[in-house]
């Protein structure tokens, strides 16, 4: 698990992302896609957007980013507790959507790269580490959850 002041440093900038997660979100998901084109497969309702601009005005992906980083948020504040936000996650994200573990390890390291970028004054290398080691931890529970769904992920 993380330390208490790990967890604060993960909650304190936490803090400073949520007051524009819209953008965060939006930022997030168009990187991903970008990156890891194998992910924007997985969306019936965003493999058809091709460019750089459509990506960009779709205000339904920006929604689904809002989506993403509000359920997130909810975990990361319940800290090492986070198990009754993590099950539901998980059993969709297992059985219904399908989504290896692989891709949210990108996701993850995405998140941090686009904080970074954001908030580079509040986000140091201590902040960097504790917000890893919180979406590893994020990980492995949704990884062996996957198993209990009868998913290999
Ligand atoms: Fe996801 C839907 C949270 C990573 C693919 N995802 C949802 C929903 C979330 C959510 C809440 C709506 C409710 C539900 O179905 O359950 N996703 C998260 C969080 C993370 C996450 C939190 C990690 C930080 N999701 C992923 C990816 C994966 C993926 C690893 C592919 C790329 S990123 N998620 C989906 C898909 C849906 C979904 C395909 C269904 C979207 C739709 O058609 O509405």
């Amino acid at each position: 698990g993380l330390s208490d002041d790990e967890w604060n440093r993960v909650l304190g900038i936490w803090a400073k992302v949520e007051p524009e997660l819209p953008v965060h979100g939006q930022e997030v998901m168009i990187r991903l896609f970008q990156v890891h084109p194998e992910t924007q497969e997985r969306f019936a309702k965003f493999k058809n957007l091709k460019t750089i601009d459509e990506l960009k005005s779709s205000e339904e992906l920006k929604k689904h980013g809002t989506t993403v980083l509000t359920a997130l948020g909810r975990i990361l504040k319940l800290k090492n507790n986070h198990e009754p936000e993590l099950k539901p996650l998980a059993e969709s994200h297992a059985t219904k959507h399908k989504i290896p573990v692989k891709f949210l390890e990108f996701i993850c390291e995405i998140i941090v790269k686009v904080i970074a970028e954001k908030h580079p004054s509040d986000f140091g290398a201590d902040s960097q580490a504790a917000m890893r080691k919180a979406l590893e931890l994020f990980r492995n529970d949704m990884a062996s959850k996957y198993k209990e769904f009868g998913f290999q992920g």
